[in-house]
């Protein structure tokens, strides 16, 4: 009951054709719908309409990103448990959004709007539901993951912001990062049992996006991600690597208009009850990247 998973990302860019692509052919997304000012990516693997929305706009920045719920009746009593907690919420009614129904949307205390969901147009994965193959096409171009896997946001108050994703949203967190003074400098919140974190949340300003992630299904598939991005001249952020922190192999980098993208695999399962893992500031070198033990500044500090 409750959040089931990111959904999917609305961001801004001010140059549709070119980030399309770059999604399309480095990234390896298909594009499902295109209108005079929006593209519609979406992985091979996933069933729903789309996992990324790019809207055309002078300015990059995300307009917002939406999590699906697990039965239509929590969509209702989220949005009564988000406005007691004293942030208004609206509706957007059905077909006023591209690929799905009636969302409830609201601006969460770090100051990024945030969408629930449970209606969502089914379109289907690359590989159909009749004697389905096991793997795409092996011509997909680019890194092609089969879905997207997390996304980070930045907040000035990260307990604050952990707090509402956790009593209000009822998300479970499953490791932070304490400073000296035992205060979080960040929190992973699941809404699963699959996986460490389908958010995360790290002190930085407040509405900023820090990157999202797409799932891979194994280290070598890191590796190549690496090929395909140094091939393309794609600027790496860093990695590839491991993190500390939810145990995850990684490469971050930069989508043509300076979007913080990850790849991610790994990870583990987490039941509801089990004890959360803790970081002190003195080790968060090796949490953030566990081989380089360093705290990169542009790492920290760029964000959309
Ligand atoms: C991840 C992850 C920061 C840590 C990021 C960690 C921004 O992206 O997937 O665990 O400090
Ligand atoms: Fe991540």
């Amino acid at each position: 009951m409750g959040i089931l998973r990111l959904a999917h990302v609305d961001v801004r860019t001010p140059d549709l054709d070119l980030s399309a692509a770059y999604y399309t052919e480095v990234m390896g997304l298909q594009q499902v719908a295109r209108t005079d000012d929006c593209v519609y990516l979406k992985c091979w693997d996933e069933e729903d309409h789309h996992s990324l929305r790019m809207r055309y706009h002078p300015r990059t920045g995300m307009d917002s990103f939406t999590f699906r719920v697990e039965e239509e009746d929590d969509l209702h009593e989220l949005e009564k448990k988000v406005e007691s907690y004293g942030c208004p919420t609206s509706r957007v009614s059905r077909g006023a959004a591209v690929g799905q129904g009636e969302s409830i949307r609201f601006e969460v205390p770090s100051g990024q709007i945030m969408e629930l969901v449970w209606d969502i147009e089914k379109t289907g994965n690359l590989l159909g539901k009749h004697n389905p193959a096991p793997v795409p096409p092996p011509d997909l171009p680019g890194i092609a993951p089969p879905r997207m896997d997390h996304m980070l946001v930045n907040a000035e108050e990260v307990a604050e912001s952990a707090a509402f994703f956790i009593d209000v949203l009822g998300m479970r967190m499953t490791e932070q990062v304490l400073d000296g003074n035992g205060h979080q400098l960040g929190v992973w919140l699941a809404g699963n049992t699959r996986s460490p974190h389908d958010i995360a949340i790290v002190n930085g300003p407040n509405g900023a996006l820090h990157h999202w992630a797409y799932w891979l299904d194994d280290w070598d598939h890191i590796r190549q991600a690496a090929d395909t991005l140094a091939y393309n001249g794609v600027q790496i952020d860093q990695g590839p690597t491991r993190h500390g922190v939810t145990r995850g192999n990684t490469i971050y980098f930069f989508d043509p208009l300076g979007i913080r993208n990850e790849v991610f695999t790994g990870g583990y399962w987490v039941d509801p009850d089990t004890e959360i893992l803790t970081w002190t500031e003195d080790n968060f070198g090796k949490g953030l990247f566990y081989y380089e033990n360093v705290v990169s500044q542009r790492f920290l500090r760029m964000h959309t």
